[in-house]
């Protein structure tokens, strides 16, 4: 079955001068169930080498040695599951913008395929990559059911919108993946991807140590597994319940591409049509690929120019509102606030990894009630998002974090002092919801 056509967007429009396909993944990080090697698998046929690269950069938005340990335990078996394939895995190191096109250069590649991401690093990388390659240039949306590209061709204003429009196309998109056919053609001879040298000549910050969550493919695998036959019950009646184990646990998989979404929708939706599986697949589908529609729409996502006209204004008015409590962008990071809910939730972040979906809304809007300004606010929880969290640095991080200090895909609510008509959560509001003593226990208040 080929690759969806609709799913192919092009980068740059050169003729396929034959020779090898260079697949360069990036945000796509595994072999099964992926859209983009499976059309340059498509492309190569059975006579072209296809070789696939990957570019390491040194500093990526704020990663530190957490997330590069989890994604280097991914590439060690993506890298073992494609050479049993007879698909050579390079490991590039530096600007992929550059290293991307010298190798296409010194392979002779006829046509390059790489992974859709809207963020604006990845488009500038794609983009120098564009200019500076001599062959056919495609990206594939191997992250969004419905291509992002497709499902809306503006920015939206909010789930209320999207969601007719992706579950209208779901029908043509939520299909079954091809299995990846093994390698026919005889490949150049490449050296092997030395993952342990990588590791060892990483600048990455140690002062964020890694974590034990298994990584790779078959531990997403498994995650999804498990989620299905367990704590799927709970999700509707639960998700927002930190204390509840009801929630999957997959976003690292799904930010570093070791599980296709399209794959966690697809095994979710076998166990059934009710209301666990319905919540689920809305914030999988509808809420994630929201995030990836706000930020191909706006380039500016991590800034509060990106922010609905009403939320820039009501920030506006209550700029000089005194705050109960103000602390600096350390005090935070330390967990130093006089709020025990507030600074267990930000333990969790910095031990785990990880913060439950429901007290990252009350960790980000607690940021802008004690700033000194939403900028600062909007600065503060972008750098601890991404430099704690294991699935920080992604579209669903940076478009969470203004929907929670400004606004975004919202509306305005009562009007309070410094947050405006932003939409205000509380400490007792969450004390209703669950057992706040009990998660203080837990991470330390
Ligand atoms: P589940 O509830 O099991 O959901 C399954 C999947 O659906 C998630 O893995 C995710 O891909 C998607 N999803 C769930 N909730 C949302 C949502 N609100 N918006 C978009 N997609 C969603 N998500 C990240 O992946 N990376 C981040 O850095 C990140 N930062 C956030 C910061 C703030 C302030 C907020 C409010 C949200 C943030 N989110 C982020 C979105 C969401 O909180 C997480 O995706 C979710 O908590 C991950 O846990 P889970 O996989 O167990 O989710
Ligand atoms: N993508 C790459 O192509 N090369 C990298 O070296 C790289 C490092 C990296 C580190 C942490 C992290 O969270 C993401 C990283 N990514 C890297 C990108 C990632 O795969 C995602 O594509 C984006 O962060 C989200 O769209």
């Amino acid at each position: 079955m080929p690759v969806n056509p609709r799913r192919v967007h092009t980068l740059r429009a050169a003729p396929d001068g034959g020779g090898p396909v260079l697949y360069w993944m990036s945000r796509e990080q595994r072999v099964h169930d992926n859209w983009g090697l499976l059309h340059a698998r498509e492309l190569a046929g059975a006579r072209r080498p296809l070789v696939a690269a990957f570019c390491l950069v040194p500093q990526f938005a704020g990663a530190a040695l957490r997330q590069y340990d989890f994604m280097l335990r991914g590439l060690e078996e993506t890298a073992r599951t494609l050479r049993g394939l007879g698909i050579p895995l390079v490991l590039l190191e530096g600007d992929p913008g550059r290293e991307v096109p010298a190798l296409a250069a010194r392979l002779r590649a006829g046509a390059v395929v790489t992974d859709f991401d809207p963020l604006r690093i990845k488009r500038d990388w794609q983009a120098r990559a564009a200019q500076a390659l001599d062959a056919l240039f495609l990206e594939v949306d191997g992250h969004n059911i419905v291509p992002c590209r497709i499902a809306s061709y503006k920015k939206e204003y909010a789930a209320r919108t999207i969601r007719p429009r992706i579950h209208k196309l779901l029908p043509e998109f939520l299909e079954e993946f091809p299995t990846l056919a093994p390698q026919e053609a005889p490949v150049p001879d490449l050296p092997a991807p030395d993952l342990a040298r990588a590791r060892q000549a990483l600048r990455a910050d140690p002062g964020v140590p890694p974590v034990a969550v298994p990584a790779g493919e078959a531990a997403a695998r498994a995650a999804l597994a498990a989620f299905a036959s367990g704590a799927l019950a709970r999700y509707a009646a639960r998700r927002n319940d930190p204390n509840a184990d009801a929630v999957s646990g997959l976003s690292p998989y799904l930010h570093f591409g070791q599980l296709a979404p399209q794959r966690a929708a697809l095994h979710v939706a076998a166990t059934g049509g009710g209301e666990n599986q319905a919540a689920f697949l809305e914030e999988l589908v509808v809420r994630r690929e929201l995030s990836d529609n706000f930020c191909l729409h706006s380039p500016d996502y991590d800034t509060l120019a990106a922010a609905p006209d009403w939320a820039r204004r009501t920030l506006d008015e209550h700029r000089d509102d005194p705050r109960a409590h103000l602390y600096a962008p350390g005090a935070f990071e330390a967990a130093a606030t006089h709020d025990p809910l507030w600074n267990a939730a930000q333990n969790q972040m910095r031990a785990s990894g990880g913060m439950h979906g429901y007290l990252r809304m009350y960790w980000a809007k607690k940021i802008l009630e004690w700033s000194p300004d939403p900028e600062s606010a909007l600065a503060t929880a972008i750098a601890l998002n991404d430099r704690y969290q294991l699935d920080g640095r992604d579209p669903n991080g940076y478009t969470g974090i203004l929907w929670s200090v400004a606004g975004l895909h919202d509306r305005p609510w009562g009007r309070r002092p410094v947050t405006g008509t932003i939409r205000a959560m509380t400490d007792s509001g969450c004390r209703r919801k669950f057992d706040v003593a009990a998660y203080i226990r837990r991470w330390g208040g």
